[in-house]
């Protein structure tokens, strides 16, 4: 059936659960991962025009709960126009007595997303284009490895990450037990990579405030980018409080639910720099608000995962600062995106440049 005027039309929404290994393993305050669950999400039109996206929950048991949410939000669209932000906010309505956040508002992204791509299939253009941005490569850091390995094999892997797309930035995970043995990794890192790389640093939100001060005060001297989610997530005025006191700037963002949830963390000055997960941010129509509160404030604003459709929008965020580069969905791409000199480049093709290789996703399957 198709509208006329009313442009592309649902037919169907489609979502299969892969579990995919990470070539190099990770170990963080918030848990290990040696695999990556991902939810491929597929949204036919009558058109004929897919559009795609995955959504990454972190832990095989999320992805369960995320899938019937994917598919029960999905059906509602089967029949409607593919109007994303009409969607995204017409969500608020259906959600408003589920609740709006966590994996409810996951979903909602992931359908947003997948929205978003078969428009700009349907406009014939690359996301970023469609969205009024170039395909300019956008810079990353390598975000790949630096889990909490021991102090003395961080330099070596730090020279690994730089060489894998010659990186010029890099993350490393903090929050060990001991904190003489961050200090020791973070400098391992810095000796092997001199000063001409930045470096950031991720407490996964493992300490508490008294010991946060006295951590983080201790890694002022060792010249990071940031120190990222030092308090649970939640505590806006622990990190005020840190981000008063100490000279590195502090990040938050990923998880912000919804970009009122980053305006909160900016109101409350519980950080200096924003980095939403295009998942719990609202996908791309809630990334778009998102850019736009934090080029109010003036808050240099990066990724979190989802580097292929990041990139696209880093392209029009005023305020960009750094895409989080990880290649964690490349075993189901049937196009990886590429890292050259440090920087993203986003494929000239329509639409967002995700596109799954069938018989890896047969593979990598499981069923739910
Ligand atoms: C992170 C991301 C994904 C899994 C574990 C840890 C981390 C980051 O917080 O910022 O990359
Ligand atoms: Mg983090």
């Amino acid at each position: 059936m198709t509208i006329p005027g009313a442009g592309l039309i649902v037919r169907d929404v489609a979502a299969r659960a892969v579990v995919v290994p990470l070539a190099r393993p990770l170990a963080t305050r918030v848990g290990g991962f040696s695999h990556w669950p991902l939810l491929l999400i597929d949204v036919s039109t009558e058109q004929g025009i897919t559009g795609r996206s995955y959504l990454a929950p972190y832990l095989n048991r999320a992805a369960g709960a995320l899938l019937p949410m994917v598919r029960d939000l999905g059906a509602e669209l089967r029949g409607r126009p593919a109007a994303p932000a009409a969607s995204f906010d017409e969500a608020r309505g259906w959600l408003a007595l589920a609740g709006y956040q966590g994996l409810a508002l996951a979903a909602v992204a992931g359908l947003d997303i997948a929205l978003w791509d078969a428009l700009a299939k349907a406009a014939g253009m690359p996301l970023a284009r469609l969205l009024g941005g170039t395909l300019e490569p956008v810079p990353a850091y390598n975000s790949n490895g630096l889990g909490l390995i021991p102090p003395a094999a961080a330099g070596d892997e730090a020279l690994e990450l730089l060489a894998q797309g010659g990186f010029s930035a890099l993350k490393v995970r903090v929050g060990r037990h001991r904190a003489a043995d961050d200090i020791a990794a973070v400098r391992g890192v810095r000796n092997a990579v001199g000063d001409g790389v930045t470096l950031v640093a991720d407490y996964n939100q493992g300490l508490a405030l008294g010991d946060a001060l006295e951590r983080c005060r201790a890694l002022d001297a060792e010249g990071l980018g940031w120190i990222e989610e030092p308090l649970r997530y939640d505590d806006l005025a622990g990190h005020a409080r840190l981000a008063r006191d100490i000279a590195t700037p502090v990040m938050l963002g990923e998880n912000f639910y919804g970009p009122r949830a980053m305006h909160e963390a900016i109101r409350a000055q519980a950080c200096d720099l924003v980095m939403p997960d295009l998942m719990r941010i609202g996908g791309v129509s809630g990334w778009l608000q998102a850019a736009a509160i934090a080029d109010t404030a003036g808050s240099p604003m990066s990724s979190h995962l989802y580097p292929e459709v990041s990139g696209h929008l880093l392209r029009v965020t005023p305020t960009r600062h750094w895409l989080e580069w990880q290649d964690w969905a490349h075993p189901v791409l049937a196009h990886p995106f590429e890292v050259r000199s440090g920087q993203l480049h986003m494929p000239d093709v329509p639409g967002n440049g995700l596109d799954w290789d069938e018989s890896a996703v047969a593979h990598y399957q499981v069923e739910r």
